[in-house]
């Protein structure tokens, strides 16, 4: 699909990399961002009560867990920005619908779209007029209701994104149960499923063994793949301790991330006085699009050289032999691959030198307590869950889990995705998980597996589905293959979207649509009289309560409980296990239920939460005991890979990643600038490395074509992305994700978890003639 340029965006500049990450610039963005938003930012106290367990909410944006002691301001930027957009004063209200047809809304950008503000009424879509219209809530249950009732429940899908609370997730997921589904897309199935799925075959779990004081005692950080100063910004403050400290940082990433260079901390007078910043990474390898597990498998080789070295000379060598032995099985034969490698081969596919590998593994050796950090860049792969493999065996070399100090860390993305999947969302549960749900609510559950999101992406373009429920999120434009997914659409018999904000998600719908406004994480959620308290999982496993602020934007906003509730009841004939609307008026009913079907995990659920208001979930692998099927970790590696000729760097063709930039939440983009990467008033650029411009004849400011290379046949490309000189490997381009996401193939994706490879996209470029940029943007580009 091409899309039709705006003026605004076609003026990107890109400057100088000079300011550190952080600093004044970020209080200032802080203070832009309550302004154009029209929130009062001074005086109502409302930033001091983000994340602070009693009584305060959890911050919408990201999964960076809170500190023991949360400081009076403990939120960043981008929190704040996410605060903002969602308290902001403007509204999408009826009258804004009756101005608008859905076809004409469809020329607005995201950024356009979202800006209109909170929606303020459920909303009905009129084929006659192409509008949405009013409805009150009843009538939409009973409507909704009737349809989902009558569909074949393995054709009706339920996404979730993760802002969804725990509460809300386990109601949601309590409905498609009791409809007859398994299919139960997420938005982790974009994101972290990879390391959902390969961690666990590593060392029997699917999350952090980290908590947030191992990084006041660690030795070393290796980030791989992730860009902290903008999506988990609070991470910051403590890589930045831990540099102070003499810790190293060794960062792998294709592109030098400013913040991961040098970083000012606005929460500490001394950076905020000189404005200087403290340089965060030790070494920063910038590692060819997808070379990580040559990388790694080089760190592991160099380290093993040297350990056989010193132990044919008698000494005890560098590697955790004690821990090896008695906690994992695999080593040898991953020692025996690593060392057959050659570092021509490692330095090819990993766009790196064997010196600067050796680099990496020396601080590696260095250290007592190892700490390995990973994000998009690791797990939106095809190869992601061998990425995540590979970071676990040089975890497991050293010994460096359950130890404090060291361990693994995902970073996950939204500030509720791990807890939606501990709560029930998932589309593949387990025997004993629903059996417990069999027995509390007296329903009979489908075993038989259901869809992720690519599943589902596949039986909408099958025309295989009858109803698509969204809980949150903007599932039609966050996907691969967009535009094709789109098309089929329009002949989805229903489609329902539960949201905050209006999004393209809502005008790419069904033939009977509805939009259901939800109350925010920030608003106050009054049920039967008495103000509620939801929870949410951090990506450190702290379950925590969150409890809302505001004044609703609207009187007629139901939470998201209340929304699945009214569902429920509407949908299926009186349950005396399941009474809807008495669960939905205390949530603590809610609890006891998530509870009583994990109550290994969940014990004294309201209790625990009443005590501190927050409390970790056990994690096995940090005491050392490890889930897995032969009750040891396992060093895993893919036999087939640097021999495998599809995957060899220099092919004819470019690897694309696709990015956030800094004035953005994923599909929601509250600015065209890019602070951090010096690019303003535009998200059409390309990132290209100089020598390639050069090489392939294109000039900085070349307007071009971008072509997915695949085998299927399906022409998909984007055009009107402007070329930008920019520091990262050949053969490596960089983009803003979703502006580029028509261009990923479905069936690209990681071969276990089928997470999206929205990093290694295969692309051709195409410089594009004046006529067809004056034919798409309506305006000659001199930009
Ligand atoms: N402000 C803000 N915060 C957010 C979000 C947001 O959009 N805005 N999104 C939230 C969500 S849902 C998520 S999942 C997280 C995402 O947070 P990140 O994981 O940081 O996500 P990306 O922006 O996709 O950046 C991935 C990084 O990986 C690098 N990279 C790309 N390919 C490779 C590769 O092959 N190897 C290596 N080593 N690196 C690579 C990129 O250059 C980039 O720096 O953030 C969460 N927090
Ligand atoms: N090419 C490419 N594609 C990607 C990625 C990438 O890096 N590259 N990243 C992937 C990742 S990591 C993720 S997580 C997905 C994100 O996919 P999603 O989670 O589906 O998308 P978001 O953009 O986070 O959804 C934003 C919308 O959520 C709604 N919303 C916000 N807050 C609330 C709330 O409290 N309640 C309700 N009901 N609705 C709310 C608003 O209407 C808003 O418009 O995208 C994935 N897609
Ligand atoms: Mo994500």
């Amino acid at each position: 699909m091409v899309r039709r340029l705006k003026d605004d965006e076609l003026h990107g500049k890109q400057g100088k990399h000079d300011a550190p990450g952080g600093g004044w610039q970020s209080i200032k963005a802080t203070e832009s961002h309550f302004l154009r938003e029209k929130v009062p930012f001074k005086g109502n106290g409302l930033m001091f009560k983000i994340n602070h367990p009693n009584g305060g909410f959890e911050c919408p944006s990201c999964a960076w867990p809170n500190p023991e002691k949360p400081g009076p301001a403990e939120f960043c930027e981008n929190g704040a920005k996410a605060v903002a957009w969602e308290a902001t004063a403007a509204r999408t209200t009826p009258e804004f619908f009756a101005r608008h047809t859905v076809s004409e809304l469809h020329g607005w950008s995201d950024h356009a779209l979202e800006k209109q503000g909170r929606l303020t009424h459920p909303m009905r879509y009129n084929p006659a007029t192409d509008k949405y219209d009013p409805i009150d809530w009843e009538t939409a249950f009973r409507e909704i209701g009737e349809r989902v009732a009558a569909f074949d429940p393995k054709r009706v899908e339920l996404y979730t994104s993760g802002r969804t609370s725990n509460e809300a997730a386990f109601l949601w997921q309590l409905y498609g149960r009791m409809l007859g589904t398994h299919n139960f897309p997420d938005c982790s199935n974009m994101c972290h499923e990879t390391t959902t799925v390969a961690l666990p075959q590593s060392i029997g779990v699917g999350k952090a063994t980290t908590v947030l004081e191992d990084f006041e005692h660690t030795d070393c950080v290796f980030l791989f793949g992730q860009n902290a100063g903008t999506n988990s910004p609070r991470m910051m403050g403590l890589l930045h301790e831990a540099r102070l400290r003499g810790a190293e940082v060794i960062t792998f990433n294709p592109l030098r991330e400013r913040a991961l260079v040098k970083f000012a901390n606005p929460q500490t007078p001394r950076d905020m006085l000189t404005n200087h910043g403290v340089p965060i990474s030790s070494q920063y390898h910038q590692v060819r699009i997808g070379g990580d597990i040559a990388a790694i498998q080089g760190i592991c080789k160099h380290i093993l050289d040297v350990d056989d070295e010193a132990r044919a000379s008698g000494a005890k060598g560098v590697i955790d032999h004690d821990f090896i032995a008695m906690h994992t099985d695999g080593f040898s034969a991953f020692a025996d691959h690593c060392r057959n490698l050659s570092w021509a081969r490692i330095e090819r596919h990993s766009g790196l030198e064997r010196a600067a590998i050796e680099e990496a593994a020396r601080a590696w050796m260095r250290s007592e307590r190892v700490i390995c950090c990973w994000g998009m860049g690791i797990t939106q792969h095809i190869r992601g869950g061998d990425n995540v493999h590979q970071i676990l065996n040089l975890l497991l070399m050293g010994g460096h889990i359950g130890r404090r100090g060291a361990g693994a860390c995902p970073v996950r993305g939204h500030s509720n995705v791990q807890g939606d999947r501990t709560v029930g969302i998932f589309h593949k549960s387990g025997e004993a998980f629903l059996a417990k749900m069999d027995e509390v609510f007296g329903i009979e559950c489908l075993r038989e597996h259901g869809h992720d999101v690519s599943l589902c992406c596949e039986a909408i373009l099958r025309d295989e589905v009858d109803a698509f429920l969204g809980m949150g999120g903007n599932f039609f434009r966050a996907i691969a293959d967009q535009a094709r997914v789109a098309a089929h659409v329009g002949d989805i018999p229903l489609t329902v979207q539960i949201a905050t904000k209006l999004n393209r998600s809502h005008l790419i719908h069904g033939k009977a649509a509805y939009l259901l406004p939800a109350l925010a994480r920030t608003e106050k959620d009054i049920q039967a009289g008495v103000e509620q308290t939801i929870t949410i999982e951090d990506g450190m496993c702290n379950v925590q309560g969150s409890k809302g602020a505001l004044e609703p934007a609207s009187e007629h906003l139901r939470s998201e409980i209340a929304i699945v509730a009214g569902l429920g009841k509407a949908t299926f004939a009186p349950n005396p296990k399941v009474d809807w609307e008495w669960l939905a008026e205390d949530y603590a009913r809610i609890r006891d239920r998530i509870e009583a079907t994990q109550p290994d995990t969940f014990y004294d659920f309201n209790q625990r939460l009443g005590e501190k208001g927050v409390f970790h979930l056990d994690i096995a692998a940090r005491d050392r005991i490890w889930k897995t099927d032969s009750g040891k970790a396992h060093f895993l590696f893919p036999d087939d890979h640097l021999t495998e000729d599809a995957s060899e760097p220099g092919d004819a063709h470019f690897q694309l990643l696709s990015i956030r930039g800094h004035d953005q939440f994923n599909t929601t983009v509250y600015s065209l600038d890019d602070r951090y990467r010096d690019i303003y008033g535009t998200r059409m650029v390309l990132m290209m490395n100089p020598a390639d411009i050069e090489k392939h004849g294109f000039q900085a400011g070349n307007r071009v074509t971008l072509r997915a290379v695949s085998d299927d046949g399906i022409e998909r490309r984007v055009s009107g992305f402007k070329i930008i000189a920019y520091d990262l490997p050949e053969n490596c381009l960089g983009a803003y994700y979703p502006e580029v996401n028509d261009l990923i193939p479905l069936a690209n994706r990681d071969r276990q978890s089928n997470t999206i490879a929205g990093k290694s996209i295969p692309v051709t470029l195409e410089l594009m003639s004046t006529e067809q940029v004056e034919a798409e943007t309506g305006v000659l580009a001199t930009g």
